[in-house]
C-alpha cells in the first residue's frame, strides 16, 4: 500500500516536473495544470466559485493551481496502488487517460498548437516510464512453470525513489524559473521608458565618434554583441511588478523604491565603457554602451549618508554581491541605476529591470545586474562575492589599448591602417601610441569622445613602402588623461586586472 502510494506520487511528480521543464524550454508550450484547473472552474457551481473567491480573494489562481495539482496527485496515488497490486494494465490506462484529459484541456483553450501539447505528452510518457521501472512486472516462468514477478527490491526501490524524486524537483524548479523568461520578454517589449530631459531621440549613436576604419569595434557596441559575464546559471527573470530596491545600512533614512518610483525621478543618459577585470590584454570582455537611468549619488544623498560609510555593497536578486568605494559614487561622476541600454530597456541578461553602472570601476566591483539591495557599510565589515575568491577589494579600470585591425599574422602591404580602441575609463585617454619592432613610439590619430568615461577609437596609418618584407611586431599603449602611460610590465588578470602591451605581428609582403 505505502509502496503503491509512493510509486504513484513519484511517477506523477516526475511527469509534472519534466513537463514543467519542457514548458521552460519551449516557447509557446503550455503546462496542463492550469488549463485542467480552468476547465474545472468552468464546471464549478457558482456557489462554490463565489465561496472560493471570498475565501481566497486574489489568491484564487494559486488556489486553483494547488487544487488541480492535488487532484492530479490523488489520481497518481490511486494509479500507484493499482500498479503494485497487480493491476498494471489498469494503471497504465489510467495514466494515459489523465494525459489525454490534460491534452484535451490544453487544446480547447484559445490558440491550441502542437507546441502547447508537448509538455503533456512528455510528462505522461515519463510517468509511464517510472511506473514500468518501479512496479513489479511479470518475468520469465520459474522451473515449475509458474509465472514470477520481477522488479526492484526494497533497496533498489528506495534508491530509485530518491533519484526520481530529485529529478522531479530539479526539473520542476528549473522549468518554473525558466518559463518566466517568456513572460519577462513580453513585459520588457511593452515597457515604455520616460524621456531623458534635453534629449530629442534617445540613444542616437552619433557617427562623430567613429573613425570609419574597417575592423575597429564599433564605438557603441550593440546589445546583442555586448559581452556578458555573471555567475547566474539561469538568467534571473525579474518583473517590474515585483522589483524593488532597498537602501540601508549606514544611512539616516533607509528607503525602498519601486520601479515606478525610479522612473519618476530625473533621468540621465550617458555613454560609459564597462569592462571586466578578467579581460586579458587584447581581450573583448569590454564594451561601450549608452545607459539611461537615475543618478545614484542623488539617491544616497537623500538617504542621508552617515560618516563612516566607506563601501557601497550592492546585491542582486540571486544573491551576488559587489562592493564599490563610496568616493567613486559620490565624487561627481555619473554612477547610476541604469534602466536602459542603447535606447532599450536593459536586456534580461544585462540586468533587467535595473543594474548599476559606475564609470571607472571594473564590473565585479560596480556593475550589479538585477540589483535589489544597496547597503552602506565599512570595508572591514563585508567582503563581496569575488573578494574571498582571490580578487582585489578595489578595482579601478586600468588604462589599456587594444589592436582590432589587422588581425595578428595578417599579410599586408602599402599603407596599413592599424587601429583599435583604448580606454582609461573616467580618466580619459590623452594619447595612443604605436611602435613597430620596439622602435620609437609614434602618436596615433584619435576619434572624438563624448566624455572621459568612454573608450576612444584610434588609428595609425603605417606606410610599409620602405619597410623590409617579412614579419614585424606592432605594439600599442595608451596614455591616460593624467599623463600616465599604460605600464609595460605584463601582469595576469588576478587579482586586479591584466596589464601590459597588446602586441600583434604583421607580415609585410
Ligand atoms: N548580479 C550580477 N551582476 C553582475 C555580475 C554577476 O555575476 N551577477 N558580474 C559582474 C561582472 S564581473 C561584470 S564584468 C559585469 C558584466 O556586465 P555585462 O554582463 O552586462 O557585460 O557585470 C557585473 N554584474
Ligand atoms: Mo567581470
Amino acid at each position: 500500500m505505502w509502496r503503491g502510494l509512493g510509486l504513484g506520487l513519484l511517477a506523477t511528480g516526475a511527469g509534472l516536473g519534466v513537463a514543467e521543464l519542457v514548458v521552460g524550454l519551449v516557447q509557446d508550450s503550455a503546462s496542463p495544470v492550469v488549463p485542467v484547473g480552468q476547465e474545472f472552474i468552468d464546471y464549478t457551481p457558482a456557489w462554490l466559485k463565489n465561496w472560493a473567491i471570498e475565501q481566497f480573494g486574489t489568491n484564487d489562481k494559486a488556489v486553483l493551481v494547488a487544487g488541480a495539482l492535488i487532484v492530479i496527485l490523488i489520481l497518481g496515488a490511486i494509479i500507484g496502488v493499482l500498479a503494485v497490486r497487480g493491476a498494471r494494465a489498469m494503471a497504465y490506462a489510467l495514466t494515459i487517460a489523465v494525459g489525454v484529459i490534460g491534452a484535451c484541456a490544453v487544446m480547447i483553450r484559445p490558440e491550441p498548437s502542437l507546441a502547447k501539447l508537448l509538455p503533456t505528452i512528455v510528462g505522461a510518457l515519463v510517468s509511464l516510464g517510472v511506473l514500468w521501472w518501479l512496479a513489479p512486472r511479470p518475468g520469465p516462468a520459474d522451473e515449475t512453470g509458474r509465472p514470477t514477478m520481477i522488479g526492484p527490491d526494497r533497496r533498489q526501490f528506495m534508491l530509485g525513489a530518491v533519484g526520481i524524486g530529485s529529478v522531479a524537483a530539479i526539473t520542476g524548479g528549473l522549468g518554473w524559473t525558466m518559463r518566466r523568461r517568456f513572460e519577462i520578454d513580453q513585459e520588457r517589449a511593452e515597457l515604455v521608458l520616460p524621456r531623458v530631459e534635453g534629449n530629442e531621440a534617445s540613444a542616437v549613436v552619433p557617427d562623430e565618434f567613429s573613425l570609419g576604419v574597417d575592423g575597429i569595434e564599433s564605438f557603441v557596441v550593440p546589445n546583442d554583441d555586448f559581452y556578458r559575464i555573471d555567475t547566474a546559471l539561469v538568467v534571473p527573470q525579474v518583473s517590474i511588478e515585483t522589483w524593488s530596491l532597498k537602501i540601508g545600512g549606514l544611512v539616516d533614512n533607509p528607503m525602498e523604491l519601486t520601479f515606478s518610483d525610479l522612473l519618476a525621478r530625473p533621468q540621465i543618459e550617458r555613454t560609459i565603457t564597462l569592462s571586466c577585470v578578467s579581460n586579458p590584454v587584447g581581450g573583448d570582455l569590454v564594451g561601450n554602451a549608452v545607459w539611461q537611468g537615475v543618478r545614484l549619488a542623488d539617491l544616497l544623498e537623500e538617504a542621508g549618508l552617515q560618516t563612516g560609510a566607506e563601501q557601497v555593497v550592492s546585491r542582486s536578486v540571486d544573491g551576488w554581491t559587489c562592493g564599490s568605494p563610496i568616493e567613486a559614487i559620490m565624487d561627481g561622476r555619473d554612477a547610476m541605476l541604469a534602466v536602459a541600454m542603447n535606447g532599450e530597456p536593459l536586456p534580461a541578461q544585462h540586468g533587467y529591470p535595473v543594474r548599476i553602472v559606475v564609470p571607472g570601476l571594473f564590473g565585479y566591483v560596480s556593475a550589479t545586474k538585477w540589483v535589489t539591495d544597496i547597503t552602506l557599510t565599512r570595508w572591514d565589515e563585508f567582503d563581496a562575492y569575488w573578494v574571498p575568491r582571490g580578487w582585489s577589494k578595489r578595482g579601478p579600470v586600468k588604462t589599456m589599448a587594444r589592436i582590432d585591425t589587422p588581425r595578428s599574422g595578417a599579410r599586408r602591404d602599402g599603407e596599413v591602417p592599424i587601429g583599435g580602441v583604448a580606454w582609461a575609463v573616467h580618466r580619459g585617454v590623452e594619447a595612443v601610441q604605436v611602435r613597430i619592432d620596439e622602435g620609437e613610439w609614434r602618436d596615433a590619430e584619435l576619434g572624438a569622445v563624448p566624455s572621459a568615461d568612454t573608450w576612444v577609437q584610434w588609428v595609425y596609418r603605417w606606410d610599409t613602402s620602405e619597410v623590409e618584407r617579412g614579419g614585424h611586431s606592432v605594439e600599442v599603449r595608451a596614455i591616460d588623461g593624467e599623463g600616465e602611460p599604460q605600464p609595460e610590465q605584463p601582469k595576469a588578470v588576478a587579482p586586479d586586472g591584466a596589464q601590459g602591451y597588446h602586441r600583434i605581428s604583421i607580415d609585410v609582403g
